[in-house]
């Protein structure tokens, strides 16, 4: 039995490797994140070099901050960590991937208005192989998601197609084009609506979005989580510091130590660049966008 999805949603994740779920969160949930948000554009008016919580756009200045990323945002807003908690955000997860789920990181991404960054095309998978891809990221949509303030796109069902080569010149680049591997970008679908709804995409699934060229922000907090018993392949960016610390990120359910094995076409995502742990920074290492 299903706690939130219809059987028809599920059969779509299955087949496309994504959901919206229009206006599914409460206004006022919205309202404690922009506020959050607000907090955090103050604090980094101090800032003239990103750190560990916040990460900065090239244009920020204290007269105008420009937040690219608030780095792990469930560790310094209250409001964040408890919506990760919530039903509003695991309900729908478990009815994708099961009883048992482990947290893999969170962000908040804010693409700001008229400046907002491009993130290339990318498979998380390829950022972060696992011994089997119930994997997913959920993101809150923080404003309205129209195509002018560069929403994220998707390639429906590319779930299902092979991990694709990541690298630039033999080095990680967290990228690739999708023209080169025979993806049409015609197939493309762009996930809008409304603020307070959720996309939800499947670790497999191709997708990035273009550069912010519109008057107002796009701002998405993700949720990336897996089932308890997808456990990191050796050489993956996800952060193991022990059996005990990795039993900290449970979200819900039991932590096993009984990893399940799915025959998936791994890629190791290495050697890295010598850049900070940031995809932005690491997709600079692809020659040209995919969004020229
Ligand atoms: O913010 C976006 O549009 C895409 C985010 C994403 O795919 C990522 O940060 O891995």
């Amino acid at each position: 039995m299903s706690e939130v999805l219809t059987t028809e949603q599920i059969a779509s994740y299955q087949a496309q490797g994504y959901l919206l779920l229009e206006s599914h969160l409460p206004t006022e949930v919205i309202e404690d994140l922009r506020e959050d948000i607000r907090r955090f554009e103050e604090e980094s008016r101090l800032m003239s070099a990103s750190n560990e919580r916040l990460e900065l756009e090239e244009h920020h200045s204290a007269e105008q901050p420009r937040i690219r990323r608030i780095r792990l945002p469930h560790t310094i807003s209250d409001c964040v960590r408890e919506l990760m908690y919530s039903d509003y955000i695991l309900a729908p997860a478990r009815d994708l991937i099961g009883p048992d789920l482990r947290l893999h990181t969170t962000k908040l991404n804010m693409k700001s208005a008229e400046n907002g960054a491009v993130v290339e095309w990318h498979q998380d998978y390829a950022f972060y192989p696992h011994t089997n891809d119930d994997i997913l990221a959920i993101g809150v949509l923080i404003d309205d998601m129209a195509s002018e303030n560069g929403p994220l796109m998707v390639y429906p069902g590319s779930h299902k197609g092979p991990v694709y080569d990541h690298h630039a010149d033999g080095v990680f680049a967290g990228a690739f084009l999708p023209q080169r591997v025979g993806l049409n970008p015609e197939d493309a679908v762009e996930l809008t609506g409304p603020s307070g709804s959720l996309s939800i995409h499947h670790g497999r699934l191709v997708h990035g979005s273009a550069r912010n060229t519109s008057a107002r922000s796009r701002r998405v907090l993700f949720y990336e989580m897996m089932a308890a018993d997808a456990f990191p392949i050796s050489g993956s960016l996800t952060r193991w510091d022990g059996i005990e610390d990795y039993n900290t990120r449970m979200l819900c359910g039991e932590p096993t130590i009984s990893p399940r094995l799915k025959d998936i076409p791994i890629r190791i995502p290495q050697p890295q660049a010598d850049v900070p742990i940031s995809i932005y920074e690491i997709q600079k290492g692809l020659s040209k966008s995919g969004f020229d």
